[in-house]
């Protein structure tokens, strides 16, 4: 367990659990899970512009999940590997979840770029747990400047975790709020990595444009 600031917002903290699947367990969930699910390349809008994001993903969930200024529809019928999984992550973490959004990295040229996942649908100080399949990618992670920083983050604390295969990580208490995170693309060869991040999802409060964030930050790319 790292505590790895308090404040501005309370205490972020990450658990870290490496072989909470052991190699064999995450080998063959891993070939299931990439033959099985119904990946797609979703289509996301910046300033009016579309772009497909550079990996594929998927969502299991009661209800939709928007960012980006476009919708992952609700999925109620999970994959029964799927519910076996939350249901360990429920009990190694002790929280319950009741969404999940898989993602597929192919190759080092896919990524995620810096964001919190913090958007309204998800409730203030979000747990996520995810659990990490396939190559090592380094998950990253940039404390939010402070505010006479300008949204400067040249000098800000950053922090580098590879996750591996079968590794769980569970982000808590002002994680969302008072850090980023991204999977940088890599410049050699990585195989394909599958991440499942487990989350709790509530309806869009009354009036709210869905996908709207906690507060103005950058959009996930
Ligand atoms: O692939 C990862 O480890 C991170 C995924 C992520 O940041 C997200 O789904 O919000």
């Amino acid at each position: 367990i790292h505590e790895i600031s308090h404040g501005p917002t309370g205490v972020s903290r990450l658990r870290l659990l490496p072989g909470f699947l052991s190699p064999e367990e995450a080998d063959w969930m891993f070939s299931k899970l990439l033959a099985e699910l119904p990946w797609s390349q979703k289509t996301n809008y910046r300033q009016g512009e579309a772009y497909g994001e550079p990996r594929l993903t998927c969502w299991f969930g009661e209800l939709p999940y928007t960012y980006a200024r476009s919708t992952m529809a609700a999925n109620a019928q999970w994959h029964p590997l799927l519910s076996t999984l939350r249901a360990a992550v429920e009990q190694a973490s002790g929280r319950s979840f009741n969404s999940l959004l898989c993602n597929l990295y192919r190759d080092g040229r896919d990524s995620i770029g810096w964001h919190s996942d913090d958007e309204a649908s998800l409730g203030d100080g979000p747990t996520i747990a995810s659990i990490s399949l396939g190559d090592t990618r380094v998950f990253g992670l940039r404390k939010r400047p402070p505010p006479d920083e300008n949204g400067d983050f040249t000098y800000v604390e950053q922090i580098r975790v590879p996750l591996s295969h079968g590794t769980l990580l569970v982000m808590d208490g002002a994680t969302q709020d008072d850090w980023q995170h991204q999977v940088a693309k890599e410049y050699h060869d990585r195989g394909p990595r599958i991440n499942l991040t487990f989350r709790t999802m509530f309806p869009e409060p009354e009036g709210h444009r869905p996908g709207t964030k906690l507060r103005f930050t950058s959009m996930r790319p």
